[in-house]
């Protein structure tokens, strides 16, 4: 129990510190993104298949749960060596501050809080079990010479063990809301309100009339920012303050540029629709979201840099020292690659990327997309790893085609007679020229297709089928308009992305 309180009270202290000193994530978090950086490229792969969304909740529970176990052994260790159980506790501190010096862009105060938590951690451990045989036990306290001494050291002794019991129930309890409320109030939603997007230089036309099927159970062809899919390595979103944000441009240029926010949002804006894929998607699975995207177009922004000969990638980072490496040559060939600061209407949600982040058309999240972008730097792929390339996958990254079957549901039970296969399929820059459903292995059936607005995003697809009663299998396949159909043979998302035809098994009754 001592050790179990007085970690959780070093715990709280620590992330107090941590919020008192700036927006930086505390030493937890540190110690998480520090263990997710260095997880093996499999154990990730198995984490975010299993865990989906849910990865990041899961590991931060066993961190808590390998804190809590070596708080409860160090809490036994302290009843024979109270010294040591304290140093161990003060090491456990350290731990997590060399996690937190480490992180990128992070500083030699950022030790502060997790030493500050095991200083607190270590006395209340000697304190809470240390003492304790001061209190009329017989074994000899280090503090208070041997047990059964006269009553004033008894006295004190329970005095202080109250002292820091109370000390660790405030600590413990107190520190995570309260610096959390800290946090909140410092967080970047505020600024985020009061951006006003400027009109776009250059409006993307309506939508065509049809490019939603609005069937029940279909994914809508924008997907509202609110269901948009996350992915990305932050465990503590960024928060960037549009005030303070630049980006800057350099490398391979003859003209290094520094941008602010407000010049961003003074420059021609344009707007794109853009389906954004991840390449961690399996075939049928959520990664991917479709949005009206507002940003300055990249191309033009690397041209009055000027990109020099033999430069091929561009290496972007983010305010959280995540980096992606974009093939120079897919910003440059014309297609609509932003700086975006909108999605559908509004600033950036900061969980997509507040204030400003890039979407290139065609290729996958990991290599195109950076949230939070700070810096651009021109350079070549054989002199500088991006993150997810330092850990396996593609430099070159084109979304492959794919097709997800939406309704019915895998291992639905449908009423006999007419009913609508829908889904969507997407081959970004290319655009999906067909789709064909099958039906327990029979003839293909073209679907009927929705309107696109261009061949950057998904598209829509229905068909009816007039269902007998049995267990039935579905599947789809798309066609993208250089006439490649999408392979049937079920390809895993690593290193380069997942293909195979999307199936789906019902019962009629
Ligand atoms: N800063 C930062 N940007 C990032 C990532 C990241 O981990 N950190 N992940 C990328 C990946 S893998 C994908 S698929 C997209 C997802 O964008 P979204 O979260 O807005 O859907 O963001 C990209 N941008
Ligand atoms: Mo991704």
């Amino acid at each position: 129990m001592g050790g179990l309180a007085s970690a959780s009270a070093a715990a709280g202290v620590a992330e107090l510190l941590a919020a008192l000193a700036g927006p930086r994530p505390g030493p937890l978090f540190a110690v998480g993104s520090a263990v997710i950086d260095r997880t093996p490229e499999w154990l990730k792969r198995f984490a975010i298949r299993t865990f989906g969304e849910n990865d990041k909740q899961i590991l931060l529970a066993g961190i808590a749960v390998a804190v809590a176990t070596t708080a409860v052994l160090l809490g036994l260790a302290a009843r024979r060596r109270p010294a040591w159980a304290a140093a161990g506790m003060f090491a456990a501190g350290l731990a997590g501050a060399v996690a937190a010096v480490t992180r990128p862009a992070a500083g030699v105060l950022d030790a502060v809080p997790s030493l500050g938590g095991a200083l607190v951690g270590a006395a209340l451990l000697w304190v809470l079990t240390g003492a304790r045989p001061a209190l009329g036990a017989t074994r000899e306290s280090p503090l208070f010479g041997p047990a059964g001494a006269d009553m004033p050291e008894q006295r004190a002794g329970r005095r202080l063990f109250l002292l820091g019991s109370a000390g660790a129930v405030v600590a413990a309890v107190g520190g995570p809301p309260l610096s959390r409320m800290l946090r909140e109030a410092r967080s970047v939603e505020s600024a985020r309100r009061a951006v006003r997007l400027p009109r776009p230089a250059r409006t993307a036309a309506p939508l065509p009339a049809g490019t939603d099927l609005r069937l029940p159970g279909l994914g809508p062809f924008v997907t509202p920012n609110r269901d948009f899919y996350r992915v990305d390595t932050a465990l503590v979103l960024p928060q960037v303050d549009p005030a303070e944000w630049t980006l800057r441009i350099h490398g391979l240029v003859e003209r290094p540029v520094e941008l602010s926010f407000d010049e961003l949002l003074r420059r021609p804006l344009v707007e794109h629709d853009i389906t954004l894929t991840c390449v961690s998607n399996e075939v049928g699975g959520p990664y991917v979201g479709n949005a009206r995207w507002l940003g300055l177009p990249l191309a033009g922004l690397l041209r009055e840099a000027g990109v020099r000969a033999g430069a091929d990638q561009l290496l972007s980072r983010s305010a959280d020292g995540w980096t992606c490496g974009t093939p120079l040559e897919s910003v440059l060939d014309g297609r609509q690659a932003l700086l975006a600061v909108g999605m559908n209407g509004e600033p950036l949600p900061v969980a997509n990327g507040f204030p400003a982040r890039l979407v290139v058309p065609g290729l996958y999240g990991y290599a195109s997309a950076t949230k939070w972008v700070v810096d651009l730097e021109i350079t070549c792929f054989t002199d500088s790893e991006a993150y997810w390339v330092a850990r396996g996958y593609a430099e070159d990254a084109p979304i492959k085609t794919l097709t997800r079957i939406d309704v019915p549901r895998p291992l639905r039970r449908l009423p006999s007679g007419r009913t609508m296969v829908a889904g969507v399929s997407w081959a970004q820059r290319r655009g999906i020229a067909a789709v064909e459903v099958r039906v327990d292995g029979g003839p293909w059936r073209q679907a009927h297709l929705a309107s696109v607005p261009g061949t950057d995003t998904w598209r829509q697809w229905v068909l009816e089928w007039n269902a007998a009663p049995g267990t039935h299998r579905i599947e789809a396949r798309a066609t993208d308009t250089t006439g490649a159909t999408q392979p049937p043979a079920r390809v895993p998302p690593f290193p380069d992305g997942a293909t195979g035809w999307h199936s789906v098994v019902v019962t009629v009754i």
